[in-house]
């Protein structure tokens, strides 16, 4: 048992804010880090201490250990919270800690390295009878071996990675003879990505549904589950939406996942907030996909349903506690949705939009949440994610968090930079989303009714601003030559036939 008094977090934007709160609450000192583009950036600002670890590149800065721990170091923290993204998961980072006698709030190093390779996680999990994706035990060397295996699973299967994760050296194989064509296509993604080439096959999810599991343990073997959070609302392997509990679920079901969540964080000895995730098939059958050894962006929702702060548990697991509370004192208490708000253009296929940000106005009021870092007169960095902030919501019911992510989506208004939150109102319209009646594919199924139709109405909108100012314009002229012929502001109409035909 070591109580910390110290925490540096070695992140930037959102979650270090996030992280420090909870610290704040616990009446720990916090101590920032910033790279060279983050010196007016609001974490720097909330912590107790901050020091520059760089350029702005995360290469030189917010993945550059040695002058993470060199802050550690000056500043005397007794331990380190890596948020999500940067060194979050890598193994390197948890043991330069330990080396340094400085906690790592996470797991061990032995524990990311196997679940940072799908394959030994795959094999780990198969070991403890977890039911993983029908595929290969170890990598494939050839296409040999790829065509054994896919005579034993059959067509079609996916080509992935070992180091992979997020998407990246992934392939769809549908006929015998793409096999080669495909390997060779994942092998080299993969190398390019990851400086490792090992792959390995599975069996092809059709229309899978992305369910995960939080679990946290503690360091006397104490585990449980916190329940599931719905992400199957994706683009590109990048979540827009999560919600919980999910809508697919049944309590069987619930019970069934969680206790296999549980038992894959025992077989790894796990230590600390973690997240188990599985695809569904539309039998309902899951698998084991692969294990989050970090505090994942939409843990809110989780805090929301069952009232547990994650990274005070994160923490006090850290310090050597116990956990608080058993599995049958956990329940879900209502429903809560979190939408992702990016500096994106969804017009632009969601090219990140970085830059100044003008005005805010955020949401408030009964069942709302917002975890984010952004300020009016902030210049977005373009060398980070184009993430900005988090709206989370809570309802009794799915039905009325939905309408209150609705209102809060309307009320959210940011100016200076383009943002998701238009799109993220249209997919809160959706009949699929309303009925809670969508997988891993809702996106592109749903494209034309979530990207086409504003075009025209902004064109409107442009319009009618380009018209209102001519008018104004003409107005102002007026003033000057004969100040009783001012026309009142809605005479424009009258003056601009054109725009009547709207
Ligand atoms: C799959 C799959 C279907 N079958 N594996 C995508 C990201 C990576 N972590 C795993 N992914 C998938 N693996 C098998 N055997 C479908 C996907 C997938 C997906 C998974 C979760 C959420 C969104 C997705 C979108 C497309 C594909």
């Amino acid at each position: 048992m070591k109580q910390i008094k110290k925490v540096l977090v070695a992140n930037r934007g959102e979650i270090a804010i996030r992280v420090m709160r909870t610290c704040r609450e616990m009446e720990i000192r916090t101590v920032a880090v910033y790279s060279e583009a983050d010196r007016t950036s609001l974490h720097v600002r909330y912590a107790h201490e901050a020091y520059y670890i760089g350029e702005a590149p995360s290469s030189s800065s917010y993945l550059n250990i040695e002058r993470i721990i060199e802050a550690a170091k000056k500043s005397n923290s007794d331990a380190i919270h890596p948020g999500y993204g940067f060194l979050s998961e890598n193994p390197a980072f948890a043991r330069r800690c330990r080396e340094e006698g400085i906690i790592f709030i996470g797991p061990s190093p032995e524990v990311m390295l196997i679940m940072g390779d799908k394959i030994k996680a795959r094999e780990a999990m198969l070991l403890a009878g977890i039911p993983v994706v029908p595929g290969t035990e170890g990598s494939i060397s050839d296409e040999k071996e790829a065509l054994e295996v896919i005579h034993q699973i059959g067509l079609p299967v996916m080509i992935k990675a070992a180091a992979g994760g997020g998407g990246k050296g992934m392939r769809l194989v549908s006929r015998e003879e793409d096999i080669e064509q495909s390997l060779r296509a994942a092998r080299s993604e993969a190398m390019a990505a990851f400086g490792d080439d090992s792959v390995y096959v599975e069996k092809y999810i059709t229309s899978p549904h992305h369910i995960e599991f939080q679990i946290l343990m503690d360091s006397h073997g104490n585990a449980v589950h916190l329940f599931e959070r719905e992400c199957s609302v994706q683009r590109r392997h990048q979540k827009m939406i999560e919600e919980t509990p999910s809508p697919l679920m049944t309590p069987e079901l619930r019970k069934l996942m969680g206790d296999t969540a549980v038992a894959a964080a025992k077989a790894v000895n796990y230590l600390g907030a973690g997240t188990i995730e599985f695809l569904v098939d539309n039998d309902l059958n899951y698998y084991f996909l692969e294990m989050n050894t970090r505090l994942q962006v939409e843990h809110p929702i989780t805090e929301r349903v069952t009232g547990v702060d994650l990274v005070k548990q994160q923490i006090q697991i850290a310090e050597g506690m116990q956990l608080a509370f058993t599995q049958d004192e956990l329940v879900q208490r209502g429903h809560a949705i979190e939408c992702r708000i990016n500096a994106e253009d969804p017009d632009n296929n969601f090219m990140p939009a970085p830059g100044k940000v003008h005005k805010i106005k955020e949401p408030s009021g009964l069942g709302i949440r917002i975890d984010g870092y952004v300020y009016e007169g902030y210049d977005i960095p373009i060398y980070y994610d184009s993430m900005i902030s988090k709206l989370i919501v809570w309802g009794k019911t799915r039905e009325i968090a939905i309408q209150r992510m609705r209102r809060a989506l309307y009320e959210y208004k940011i100016t200076g930079v383009k943002t998701s939150i238009k799109f993220l109102e249209r997919i809160m319209e959706t009949k699929d989303f309303a009925e809670g009646k969508y997988d891993t594919h809702f996106i592109e199924k749903n494209r034309d009714s979530l990207t086409q139709e504003i075009e025209v109405g902004k064109e409107i909108e442009d319009m009618a601003i380009i018209t209102a100012y001519i008018d104004y314009l003409e107005r102002l002229s007026k003033v000057y030559s004969n100040i009783r012929e001012f026309q009142p502001a809605h005479s424009r109409w009258k003056k601009s036939p054109q725009i009547l035909h709207f």
